[in-house]
């Protein structure tokens, strides 16, 4: 997941640190030359690790030992234009890439004292904040689920195609693993074979679904689905949806519709993480037409460059609830920002 993000934060982590190894080169030598002539008080200098002209092989272990590091802007421009470009090439949104640059920048321009700190650490600290500062707190369903009124109705939706039957269903595994009860709602009554398809996955999973014929209207599957689930004092509804652009306005007003009709307490878009950019955009538009309250990204086990991921809870001021990784029922994982930075720029700062 994200390997080509990975490695390319690993080259931009080394090139910001390389740079900030020259200004600390730079500051010893100056200093050096300026205590030449006491001896005693110049020791302490002496004694921090000769600097050689900083390379990527020598990966900045160099200690910040017991003097003060000062970075200016000037010293890591170029690198920063590079993470920049590394940024945006791997489809992280463009304000989201401007966030993350000002982020780092306010964090390493200045006055550094950290005792036995590595350069390294203090630009993997730098990159970390940055990063979950734009990823926000992702959402926890079985807090959110354990803390409101049941049943829960969550309403997927999202274009042709991205994940949502799947995501359904592996959500209805993961909930009925923690104890939920749960009840599907088939709402894409419009693609043929849809119908099918997530009775396929309800009984594989072990899942009560409720089901009209293909051509029927959604909102009543999705009352009813309701009904059952008040009925049976079912702890969450879980609605399927057909696929949709946001461009074609009677389907989107059939969203509405269901809106309307089946109360959801949570609308999910989902969205594939290998869209990129484009999942961003058409996030942001879902958000803005029928609103969305958290997103769902699939398919991350195929995206190598994490934009999406990055930029979405950013971009549309929404969480990422899960991300997708596979198309197996248990291939999905609750969207935790902490260890997505700890696997994106490592745990080992000498790394
Ligand atoms: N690799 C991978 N494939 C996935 C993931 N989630 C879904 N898929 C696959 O994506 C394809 C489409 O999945 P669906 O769940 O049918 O997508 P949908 O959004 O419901 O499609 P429509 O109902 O036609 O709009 C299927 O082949 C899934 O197995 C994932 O996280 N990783
Ligand atoms: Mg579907």
């Amino acid at each position: 997941m994200f390997g080509g993000l990975k490695e390319k934060l690993l080259a931009a982590r080394n090139r910001l640190g390389t740079s900030i190894q020259g200004a600390l080169a730079k500051q010893e030598s100056l200093t050096t030359e300026a205590t030449d002539t006491e001896p005693e008080s110049s020791s302490v200098y002496r004694k921090t690790p000769s600097l050689k002209p900083p390379t990527f092989a020598n990966k900045v272990k160099v200690l910040i030992t017991e003097r003060e590091l000062i970075v200016s802007e000037k010293d890591i421009s170029e690198a920063l234009s590079e993470l920049e470009i590394t940024l945006l090439e791997s489809d992280v949104a463009l304000p989201v890439t401007d966030a993350i640059i000002t982020h780092v920048k306010n964090n390493l321009v200045g006055k550094h004292r950290k005792i036995g700190e590595s350069v390294d650490a203090l630009v993997t600290e730098a990159l970390k904040s940055a990063l979950l500062d734009v990823l926000g707190k992702g959402f926890n369903l079985n807090e959110y689920i354990r803390t409101h009124v049941r049943p829960v109705k969550i309403l997927f939706t999202g274009v042709n195609g991205t994940g949502k039957t799947t995501t359904v269903a592996k959500i209805g595994a993961y909930l009925k693993k923690n104890g939920y009860t749960v009840v599907i709602g088939a709402g894409d009554t419009y693609r043929a074979g849809a119908i099918e398809q997530i009775g396929v996955h309800a009984e594989r999973i072990g899942i009560k679904i409720i089901q009209h014929q293909e051509g029927a209207d959604p909102s009543a599957v999705l009352f009813d689905a309701v009904q059952y689930a008040v009925s049976h004092k079912t702890d969450v509804v879980l609605a399927d949806t057909a696929g949709r652009f946001h461009t074609k306005s009677n389907l989107m007003n059939q969203l509405e519709k269901i809106r309307r009709v089946m109360k959801p307490d949570l609308i999910v878009y989902v969205d594939e993480a290998v869209a990129g950019n484009d999942a961003v955009i058409r996030a942001a538009e879902f958000d803005r037409t029928v609103g969305a309250d958290a997103v769902v990204l699939t398919k991350a086990d195929m995206d190598s460059r994490g934009g999406a991921a990055i930029s979405i809870a950013h971009t549309i001021g929404k969480p990422l609830m899960f991300l997708g990784t596979g198309q197996g029922y248990d291939d999905i994982i609750p969207f935790d920002p902490a260890l997505v930075v700890e696997d994106l720029l490592g745990s080992d700062s000498d790394a």
